[in-house]
């Protein structure tokens, strides 16, 4: 068992009784195919079937012979009975499945829709459901649901952990690799429909002919199960690959070399998706160097794309290198006087804090500020500060945490969901994107834990309601199988895991005290990296007084940037969340927390909560060794092994390092530190990924 299968696995249903039951209800399909997304699907169910059945099942063209019918609205059968839908409420990609005692049915408007709803089908046989009293509709509450992938052309990816990039460009285009087709069912089966090929940190030869042609290849794979493939558009390719002198995105010329490749990229590939761009952020090009706004270089890629039919995601993760202002405030401030000044087929993409992709991080405050421009949510789902690939940290409560926060942007309610949903201001487009964990390595993701991750976000991005037990639930059930002890433990350690990880790695809104460069491991000691705001002790200001960033009025005032509500919210030092407290007030050692203790008592007793609930995730696992196959068993076992040691790393160092300012002592209940401070931080990890 190498996970290689992902949650498609279809094997054998277990329970006799169960199998018996779905034998009976799914004697005889009725599936009219004849397109390419028809034709996936159908393969798709009849392969799914087979395996899970244990028997090849009858196709029959005669609608009234079968007991499971599938159809387009276009293509009903004649006599049915009338059904109860409406079939405008499912739109392009929506589905219905609904059971009689007769009959069961999956139908939508679109070939895409009965796609989704296929896999759907197979999700509540994989999980044991019942056929019975079907009467499902469902319908994707996000329009544009995509991968990033930051896979370079040399296959090297950044902050990947799971191998090297799945695209081989060296045998594409005439090589098809069966992992792309694998790869597109994956995504297919959990409603994703883009994905961005290349890095953000992009290289402008992926916009040559002969990258192209091999783009196209992937894209034909793709277009089957519902994927539109995008790219990353480096901003000064026209000078790159088009020997321009200037990228000016005012500059007719540089204008019409944008256009020209737009066509050229229409011509092979019909449905290309759009452009993703990283611009005047860390170090890459953008429409700045031209004392030009994000919006002039965003609307100049998106007229090159509008005629037919693509957008551009445009991200707003900058940060400058001159502007002495908080990072945090650094995106807002940028971005929020342009609301109003992007094409109509421009969305912003936003990370979902403030800094990057922390353990914890409040939302962006540009989330609900930017009305007049679609928000697209940026999650990043490779764990690049979430343990890598040598922690089980289960993402969805993390994602879900971002999406029910409320902005209260024009008051209560106005939450990051209906932000990014169109909701709240009926934006033309809606996006969520997530950095993907996908490398070469057998298994996809590395840790078999990081499919869940995978799983969860198209999940989320689906339908962003569903709860965070319930995706485990059905992950488990279809990666391993639905004995009850296995579900019930697996899904604990997986409920308990996100909070774990931010009570050993960064409790009470510390963030960025991570290793510089590779990312890995504690280094809160960090003075010396390229710029201030690179540095831990930029972010936790730990003194003699105590620890934290002052971010209210008295300190950077980046709440300001918040909505009334929120403001209240992180105002006071008292009644701020507790798990954000540290992000908005410096806070003396002494300080009485909600338990009674003192702050220096409460980093210590959350750093070893952290720590223990790590080992409680280890024994756990332990009790499920006959209960799970033999390979995956011992790769989590060893993982977890891993995990505790680094949670103790973690505790260990960050306790000993913040010690020296509050100059008290680790209580005694506690673990002491099994090496000094000089030692961990004299630490190096010349192999971590990431480091150079
Ligand atoms: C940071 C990563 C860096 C990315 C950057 C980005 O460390 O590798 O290039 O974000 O999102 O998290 O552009």
């Amino acid at each position: 068992e190498d996970g290689y299968r992902l949650w498609l696995r279809y094997d054998k249903i277990v329970n006799s009784k169960l199998l018996y039951t779905y034998l009976n209800q799914v004697n005889t399909i009725y599936f009219p195919a004849g397109t390419p997304v028809l034709d996936a699907a159908r393969q798709e169910l009849l392969s799914g079937l087979e395996g899970l059945l244990d028997k090849k099942i009858n196709t029959d063209n005669n609608a009234s012979a079968s007991s499971l019918l599938i159809f387009t609205k276009a293509h009903a059968p004649l006599n049915l009975p009338a059904l109860a839908l409406k079939y405008e409420d499912l739109g392009k990609e929506g589905f219905y499945i609904n059971s009689t005692k007769r009959s069961i049915i999956i139908t939508a408007n679109t070939d895409t829709g009965i796609l989704y709803g296929v896999f759907h089908f197979l999700r509540l046989l994989q999980t044991g459901q019942s056929l019975e009293h079907l009467d499902i509709t469902s319908v994707p509450r996000i329009q544009h649901r995509i991968l990033n992938h930051w896979d370079n052309l040399n296959r090297s990816v950044e902050r990947g952990y799971a191998g090297i990039s799945i695209w081989n460009w060296h045998t594409l285009p005439e090589y098809i690799d069966q992992r792309y087709i694998d790869y597109a069912r994956a995504n297919a089966s959990i409603g994703i429909n883009g994905t961005v090929l290349t890095n953000v940190n992009a290289n402008a030869l992926v916009l040559t002919k002969d990258y192209l042609l091999k783009v196209k290849a992937l894209a034909d794979v793709f277009r089957p199960y519902g994927i539109k493939v995008y790219l990353t558009a480096r901003f000064s390719a026209p000078i790159e690959i088009g020997k321009l002198s200037t990228a000016d995105p005012l500059n007719d010329t540089v204008k019409a070399w944008w256009n020209a490749k737009a066509k050229e990229i229409y011509q092979l590939i019909p449905d290309f998706g759009g452009f993703l761009v990283k611009a005047n952020s860390e170090g890459q090009p953008g429409p700045q160097s031209y004392q030009r706004t994000h919006a002039d270089g965003a609307n100049m890629l998106a007229d090159a794309v509008a005629p037919y039919g693509g957008i551009v995601m445009w991200r707003a993760f900058v940060y400058s290198n001159a502007s002495p202002e908080d990072r945090f405030k650094q995106a807002y401030n940028e971005f929020k006087p342009l609301d109003g000044q992007f094409r109509a087929n421009v969305l912003l993409q936003v990370k979902n804090g403030p800094i990057d992709f922390q353990p914890r991080e409040p939302v962006s405050p540009l989330f609900g500020a930017m009305p007049k421009t679609p928000l697209m949510m940026e999650f990043q789902i490779t764990q690049e500060y979430l343990g890598q690939s040598t922690q089980l940290v289960y993402e969805a409560p993390l994602f879900k945490e971002v999406l029910e926060t409320d902005t209260y942007q024009g008051g209560k309610g106005a939450t990051v969901a209906r932000v990014i949903d169109g909701d709240l201001h009926h934006y033309p487009q809606t996006g969520i994107a997530g950095v993907a964990n996908i490398g070469n390595d057998r298994n996809w993701t590395g840790h078999p834990f990081g499919q869940a991750n995978w799983y969860a976000f198209g999940r989320l991005a689906w339908n962003y309601e569903l709860s965070a037990a319930q995706i485990a639930d059905e992950w488990i059930k279809q990666t391993f199988s639905c004995d009850t002890m296995l579900v019930a433990t697996t899904q604990k350690i997986m409920l308990s895991s996100y909070e774990a990880m931010v009570n050993y790695m960064t409790p009470l809104g510390l963030h960025h005290i991570m290793g510089t460069g590779h990312h890995y491991g504690p280094a809160p000691w960090i003075t010396n990296a390229g710029r201030p705001d690179w540095n831990p002790v930029y972010y936790h200001r730990a003194d003699t007084v105590g620890l934290g960033f002052d971010r209210t009025a008295s300190g950077s005032n980046a709440l300001a940037q918040y909505a009334p509500g929120m403001q209240q919210r992180f105002m006071d030092v008292h009644t701020t969340p507790e798990a954000f407290l540290l992000w908005f007030h410096h806070v003396p050692w002494n300080f009485k927390m909600k338990s009674g203790r003192t702050l220096w008592e409460e980093l210590c007793y959350r750093y070893n909560s952290g720590v223990a609930a790590a080992k409680v995730m280890q024994q756990q696992w332990n009790t499920l060794e006959r209960r799970v196959d033999k390979e995956r068993f011992k790769q989590v076992q060893m993982l977890l092994a891993i995990q505790v040691k680094e949670a103790s790393w973690w505790r260990n160092a960050c306790l000993l390092y913040f010690q020296t300012f509050s100059k008290m002592p680790i209580p005694r209940q506690y673990e002491q530190p099994d090496h000094t401070l000089e030692y961990y931080k004299g630490l190096h990890f010349p192999y971590a990924p990431g480091n150079g």
